[in-house]
């Protein structure tokens, strides 16, 4: 009789996970990893009689084991905003999905909650970018303007903490960083009593977005703004929100991302602009290892040699005709 939570790596899992160790304490196995490590489910083995909770990942990408999970008796419990595909039926499974843009899964666990842990859900809100949502539940909450922006600094750290290639580049590993923040009710006590993790997450935050600015574009038009980033773990941690960051800057450019890997090849956050929010999919899925959504996409190894191509392809489908 095993208790079993899987949980993406970024805000929104850790504060999915928060609300409902918060709201019904269990002494837990852990499955996480970086906010990019989506199969979480293939490393779980569990049988009849055991509890699983899958938070923020998605059930189309881990259908199979999801499928081999629920026929060796074990029940689930699942939460996420992904697509799903095809969900299981299936009396031991739990589903609760809703794709809509202004939900995430810290919100679907809040309202399963009744609201209970509100102040974690608003948390993640503004971790997985959804600021508007936020800063509503915020002020409904009675929440003054000082106290939203901390929630929207932990929601922005928590989130930074996440990316990186490997647990190794990241500051605290998930499943350390949901045991500190688990042990507090509301997010303003552990940003208070737990200032140390705070405070290393604002300061390593602060630093990379510095050094990631330093970097010069090397492509920058009306139509696109192209940056490379280095090899470093620095610039692993960083790639994600320094996107978001620059899309927020010029809403009206696409964004190029490429961050060095150790063999060569590149890793490539694409952004379309803000104010076309498609096509990224469609330019990511041209290149083998390429995939994602319309606003935001990304490929996985890109050869240098492609590099011109895909310069090529955005300022094609984002440039001037396109408005
Ligand atoms: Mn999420």
């Amino acid at each position: 009789m095993a208790y079993i939570d899987v949980f993406n790596g970024d805000a929104d899992g850790i504060c999915s996970l928060v609300q409902l160790r918060l709201a019904d304490p269990k002494d837990s196995q852990l499955v996480t990893g970086v906010k990019r490590d989506i199969n979480l489910l293939k490393a779980v083995d569990a049988g009849s009689g055991d509890t699983l909770t899958v938070l923020d990942i998605s059930m189309q990408k881990n259908h199979d084991d999801l499928t081999r999970l629920l026929a060796n008796g074990v029940r689930v419990f699942y939460a996420d905003h992904h697509k799903p595909g095809d969900i299981p039926e299936h009396p031991n499974l739990a589903a609760y999905i809703d794709m809509s843009p202004t939900m995430c899964s810290a919100l679907i666990v809040d309202k399963y909650l009744a609201g209970q842990f509100h102040l974690w859900a608003i948390t993640a809100a503004y971790g997985d970018n959804l600021t508007e949502i936020a800063d509503e539940l915020a002020s409904q909450y009675g929440l003054n303007s000082e106290q939203s922006s901390l929630l929207q600094e932990l929601g922005l750290y928590l989130n930074y903490n996440g990316y990186g290639a490997s647990p190794q580049d990241l500051f605290y590993h998930p499943a350390e960083l949901y045991k500190e923040c688990v042990q507090f009710v509301s997010p303003f006590d552990f940003i208070e009593q737990n200032a140390t993790v705070f405070n290393t997450l604002k300061q390593g935050y602060e630093e990379d977005m510095a050094l990631a600015s330093n970097e010069k574009l090397f492509h920058e038009t009306d139509t696109l703004g192209a940056q490379i980033l280095p090899d470093k773990p620095w610039a692993r941690r960083v790639s994600g929100v320094y996107s978001n960051h620059l899309s927020n800057d010029y809403p009206e450019r696409a964004h190029l991302l490429l961050t060095e890997k150790a063999d060569g090849d590149y890793l490539v956050s694409i952004r379309a602009p803000q104010t076309l929010l498609e096509g990224a999919d469609e330019i990511a899925s041209q290149f083998e290892t390429g995939g994602g959504r319309k606003g935001a996409a990304g490929i996985n190894a890109l050869p240098k040699a492609d590099i011109t191509r895909l310069v090529e392809l955005m300022e094609q489908r984002y440039g001037p005709h396109t408005r």
